[in-house]
């Protein structure tokens, strides 16, 4: 068992054994010009700001043996599992399945869908299409954790306060214990992921733990 001592509101315990590493949707289309996030109106440079604080965190789940779980918010090419309303919502400079400089935007296979270079799936690691938010919503992850007897996640990616938290909220709901490092996510507002970290801490851990990177590694 191992334990991170720095993490908030209280010491989080793990065991490696039982233990995920969830990176969450670090693609093409929210972290580098011309894709989702861009073309919400964002400044995608804050996203791309943690790529080598995941890239540390990714090395050390992969030299501790825990298993590494990627997602990507990913959409079918003919659209079949995007629902009107989310392709209508915001306010789009493009919407999604629209071409884009990276291919067509949050479409599955495009060039802008991939995760970035610095911290692409290494062999054997578990990659998840997810067409909601969440990632346990319409994909196997449940299945995928439930097969390998993962009790505890650790997570990081972006945004925080929109794929992040609704998959650490999903997760909390089936019984994860659930840890969220802070250098390693981040939302193009950043008063929202500060917010979402306090969110998820408040009440005696209601929705999990939050640590920094180097507190993690301590453990
Ligand atoms: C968003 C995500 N923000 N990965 N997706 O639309 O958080």
């Amino acid at each position: 068992m191992q334990t991170v001592s720095g993490a908030q509101p209280f010491p989080f315990h793990f065991d490696s054994r039982h233990t995920a590493l969830v990176v969450i949707d670090m693609q093409r289309d929210f972290i580098e010009p011309g894709g989702f996030g861009e073309a919400l109106g964002n400044d995608v440079s804050l996203l791309a700001a943690i790529v080598p604080t995941v890239a540390v965190l990714l090395e050390h789940a992969r030299a501790e043996g825990w298993l590494v779980v990627h997602t990507r918010e990913s959409h079918a090419a003919d659209l079949s599992d995007c629902p009107p309303a989310k392709r209508a919502r915001g306010k789009p400079l493009a919407r999604i399945g629209d071409q884009g400089p990276m291919g067509r935007i949050l479409v599955r296979g495009e060039p802008g869908n991939a995760i970035v270079d610095a911290l692409a799936p290494a062999a054997g690691e578990i990659v998840i299409d997810k067409p909601g938010k969440g990632a346990f919503y319409a994909t196997r992850l449940a299945e995928e954790l439930a097969l390998r007897s993962i009790t505890h996640l650790i997570f990081a990616g972006v945004t925080t306060e929109v794929c992040v938290q609704t998959t650490m909220r999903e997760a909390n709901d089936r019984g994860y214990e659930c840890l969220l490092i802070e250098d390693a996510t981040a939302s193009y507002i950043p008063a929202f992921r500060d917010a979402t970290l306090a969110m998820v801490r408040s009440q005696g851990a209601i929705v999990g733990w939050t640590a920094t990177l180097a507190s993690l590694m301590e453990a």
